[in-house]
């Protein structure tokens, strides 16, 4: 059966890959497996439906037969548990890539998501250049520990794997932000991620809808 998950239906991002959804798109897309997408207006995501699935009104979900989840990372595991491609054999080596998974997503993304609101939502509010510098100088901290663990390395440990592909989309919310250019290896960890057949191929999926419903 083809699992299917949810995107916005218009994403507020215009289609430049920064919704949870492309985690599982490109986890799809690495392991080669089909996917289809229920695309959701914000009103049909706070609706009984979709709160079944998602009791936060979120996106995305993922469903295949009788098993539903929701959580992009807990999605992502889950792929990557059952198709082979984005987690090592060797017992160790799987252990370390889910570590760096629930590091992108607990110890990267809280900052630079909090980034993201405060920039969109709050830009005018008197607090906002203090928030802004106290998570800046948070961000710089982890960005500076991230880059140097990485190193010359092309992946965060050996082969690329789920832990790489949650960074990424974690680190690409701060393209826009000029932080990265600090951290030259982190930029160029970024584009090879974003040069993968995988990465391109899920990201041109999610840009469709956005290109085709603004058409
Ligand atoms: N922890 C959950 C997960 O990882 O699955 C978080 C899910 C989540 O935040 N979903 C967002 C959502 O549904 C969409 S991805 N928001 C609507 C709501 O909460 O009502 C977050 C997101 C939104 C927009 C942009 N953007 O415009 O750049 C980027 C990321």
């Amino acid at each position: 059966m083809t699992a299917t998950i949810t995107a916005f239906e218009r994403s507020p991002d215009r289609g430049n890959g920064l919704a949870r959804d492309m985690r599982l798109r490109w986890a799809f897309e690495e392991v080669g497996q089909p996917y289809e997408v229920r695309l959701l207006s914000f009103e049909a995501m706070k609706e009984p439906a979709h709160l079944a699935l998602q009791p936060f009104g979120q996106i995305p979900t993922y469903e295949d037969g009788d098993l539903s989840l929701f959580e992009s990372g807990a999605i992502v595991l889950h792929i990557a548990e059952r198709h082979p491609g984005l987690l090592p054999d060797d017992a160790n080596a799987r252990a370390r890539a889910i570590m760096w998974m629930f590091a992108a997503l607990n110890t990267l993304e809280p900052p630079i998501f909090d980034r993201s609101l405060l920039t969109i939502l709050e830009r005018d509010r008197p607090w906002y250049e203090e928030r802004l510098n106290a998570l800046d100088e948070t961000i710089r901290k982890r960005l500076e520990n991230l880059s140097h663990h990485l190193g010359e390395a092309d992946w965060l440990d050996g082969a690329f794997s789920a832990g790489d592909l949650l960074m990424v989309t974690v680190l690409r919310r701060l393209q826009s932000s000029g932080i990265l250019n600090a951290y030259s290896n982190l930029a160029a960890y970024i584009a090879r991620a974003e040069a993968r057949p995988a990465y391109q191929r899920a990201f041109e999926a999610q840009r469709a809808v956005f290109t085709t419903a603004a058409g």
